[in-house]
């Protein structure tokens, strides 16, 4: 092992430098993605609501108690968690306690790089112009990116030699770990100082090309099902001709309707066999073909979701009162059964079985089934209610509104105040702002330490939150839907937000608006570059924790523990890239740790500062060299209202999805081994503690008091 001094303590290069530094950390795939998406899926406007309540008593708190316990951990010698922990409570579990916050950066890492390195293919691509044959071809975009990421079965990446998005990993794996071996001031900062403000200039750029779009003309139903349904060749030479307005040409009709027809049948023989889900946006009036049927009835069969659950959904609607339909259209997004099953109501889950019997038995030559505005003439629904059934339900097309920017960003920010009362709102609302400032990461804390000690903490946290929302809702809230809206009308948006997919919408939705618009194929490689860019500064902060800890705990030099984390993190990302089936994997990471375990380190930071360190005494610390003063009133937040708050989220959030997450574990397969790897890590994380506790003991430490 090594010598035994410390090595010379890193700081930051400049005031400036240390804010882009943890604003970098915090902007990122989650303001561009994760944001727009849950903003219009869960009340729109309304949504701001528990957004700012969260922002206010769980994000702006804890990122201030991060920053302050961050510097103070750093005036004692100490960058990593479990060492900072270890001065803040001299108790000889704290140090284990700080053993989350390495483990959380890590193994989000983990998975992030794979994420940033399909931006970093798509940008690339788009710079090339190998998208250029897709066309707006959504089927074909949705084919590639799932056939590229390896979605469709473990190890396809590796199926028929290398595949290109390997290199691309391995790509964004080097480069963030070149930068970090730079070092603090010369990479990290460094890196954020130019790379923060060219993605906020992209996002900008962007947010001006979506703001000026004029008006588009809106596509009829077959036209928008046609791009899904043809391949990309067909597509490009059909699409010029098809945006004139003979489209209602007799020849294309005929075409349109057989290669739908060809679709079902296809689609119908692999769902028999188990093979297939039809995840996609199906075309317009798929269900109601006897094929689309026969889709639906095979998928229930076989357990899988994909039309099951549309079909489903149209024949419960069937049996139930207004107000249950439109709580049904709520729920179906999520697209699992186990939701359905979480209507609290025993008319609602009869209806629901006896909807399934009912698919299930149907002849396959059915009878169309009414769409849903003829269903709720019939049943005399006013119009309010028909259009708040028409903003959340899923699949369904009610109306096209006219394509314009106004009311792109009237679909995304109209509030919708009923949603307020579901809980479920607050649980996301709050999980976004954890996720979006990085705050209960471990990162803040991390970077805080390499302060001095009458460095700023209360504006500095409070400017970097800033960039961040202003990132968030101003720029992030402007691109992605409202440019959806404007190029694929309300259904496909409607559609695209219910499937709640953050990929769905980056990755699939967006190449196809692009490709609608002039000059798209270079507003792609902004967008891909931003997004890239973004990922990067957020992925830096994730591998700095660890690298302290293998510095202050071990004695390493950077060398030798850049090498040290670069391999750990190679394997788990290597796991991630290999067992990439509909990223179960992925998916099982960022549940347990990247949410379970964010609650955790939150709770643990806010309990230490507000009742181990005490009120007064924290409060003195984070005025130190300070520029601002934090508000009386946080003094009675951060030591009540922030705890109970979170635990009231961590309790409902747990009995909420924890079940179902169980469930899975106990399936086996590849989540019952992805999780004892993440324990067998955590087992390993704290045995490394414990030696590093054992080296601390022995070391002299810089003392808080002499320290300047
Ligand atoms: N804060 C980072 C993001 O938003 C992790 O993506």
């Amino acid at each position: 092992m090594a010598d035994n001094t410390n090595p010379p303590k890193e700081e930051w290069g400049s005031k400036l430098g240390v804010i882009l530094a943890v604003a970098g950390s915090a902007v990122g795939l989650g303001n561009f993605l994760r944001f727009p998406g849950k903003a219009a899926d869960y009340g729109g406007g309304a949504f701001m609501i528990p957004y700012f309540c969260a922002l206010l008593f769980l994000g702006i708190p804890i990122c201030w108690v991060e920053w302050t316990m961050g510097r103070r951990g750093g005036r004692f010698g100490f960058n990593s968690a479990p060492g900072i922990f270890s001065v803040l409570w001299k108790n000889p579990i704290s140090p284990y306690l700080g053993s989350i916050g390495l483990m959380i950066p890590v193994v989000i890492y983990m998975y992030y790089v794979y994420i940033e390195s399909w931006c970093l293919m798509y940008a690339c691509y788009y710079l090339f112009g190998a998208f250029d044959e897709f066309g707006a071809n959504t089927y074909a975009f949705s084919d590639f990116f799932n056939k590229s990421i390896g979605a469709e079965a473990d190890g396809s990446l590796f199926a028929n030699g290398i595949a290109p998005l390997f290199w691309f990993f391995l790509a964004t794996f080097l480069i963030n770990f070149v930068v970090i071996y730079r070092g603090l001031s010369r990479g990290i900062e460094t890196f954020c100082k130019w790379a923060l403000p060219m993605l906020i200039v992209a996002a900008l750029v962007l947010v001006v090309r979506v703001l000026t779009l004029p008006e588009q003309p809106a596509a009829s139903p077959w036209q928008r099902g046609l791009s899904q349904v043809i391949s990309a060749d067909e597509w490009s030479a059909l699409r010029d001709r098809l945006i004139q307005p003979t489209l209602g040409a007799p020849e294309g009709v005929s075409l349109i309707k057989a290669k739908l027809a060809e679709y079902c049948q296809q689609h119908a023989h692999d769902a028999d066999q188990g093979k297939t889900t039809l995840l996609l946006a199906p075309p317009v009036g798929f269900l109601e073909t006897a094929a689309g049927l026969a889709v639906a009835r095979a998928e229930i069969r076989n357990e899988k979701r994909g039309q099951a659950f549309v079909a489903w959904i149209q024949k419960t609607r069937e049996a139930l009162s207004t107000d249950q339909k439109i709580e049904l259209g709520r729920l179906e997004r999520k697209q699992s059964r186990l939701e359905y099953k979480k209507i609290n109501d025993p008319v609602a889950v009869a209806a629901i079985e006896q909807a399934r019997e009912t698919i299930l038995k149907s002849p396959t030559s059915s009878e169309p089934m009414p769409s849903l505005t003829e269903e709720m003439q019939s049943l005399g629904i006013d119009e309010a209610t028909a259009k708040r059934a028409q903003h959340r339900s899923a699949a369904i097309e009610l109306a096209d509104l006219p394509r314009t920017v106004a009311n792109g960003l009237g679909y995304m920010w109209n509030p919708d105040f009923k949603e307020l009362s579901n809980p479920e709102v607050w649980l996301e609302s709050a999980g976004q702002i954890f996720f979006s400032l990085s705050v209960g990461f471990g990162v803040i804390l991390n970077y805080a330490s390499y302060l001095r000690r009458k460095d700023d903490v209360v504006l500095s946290g409070l400017s970097a939150t800033a960039t961040n929302e202003f990132c968030e809702v101003c720029l992030g809230g402007m691109v992605a839907i409202p440019a959806t809206f404007v190029f694929l009308g309300t259904a496909m948006t409607i559609d695209v937000i219910n499937k709640g997919s953050t990929f769905g919408l980056g990755f699939t939705t967006l190449p196809t608006v692009f490709a609608g618009m002039p000059w798209g194929r270079w507003f792609a490689v902004a967008w891909f570059g931003l997004l890239f860019l973004a990922g990067i500064t957020s992925s830096l902060s994730m591998l700095q924790p660890a690298i302290a800890f293998l510095e202050e705990g071990f004695g390493l030099k950077r060398r030798a523990s850049v090498a040290g984390l670069g391999f750990v993190t190679l394997i788990g990302a290597l796991a991630v890239v290999y067992f990439s089936h509909e990223t179960t994997v992925l998916s099982t990471m960022d549940y347990w740790v990247g949410t379970f375990m964010i609650y955790m380190l939150a709770m643990i930071q806010v309990i230490l500062f507000g009742w181990v360190i005490g009120m007064e005494e924290g409060m003195k610390e984070a005025h130190l060299g300070a520029q601002m003063t934090i508000p009386r009133i946080f003094r009675f937040v951060i030591k009540y209202v922030t705890p109970a708050y979170l635990l009231i989220i961590f309790v409902a959030w747990l009995f909420q999805n924890a079940p179902a997450e169980v469930a899975k574990i106990r399936q086996g397969g590849p989540v019952l081994v992805t999780v004892i790897a993440m324990v067998a890590f955590f087992a390993f994380l704290n045995l490394t503690i414990y030696l590093a506790v054992r080296e601390w003991r022995g070391r002299p430490r810089p003392s808080a008091e002499v320290e300047a």
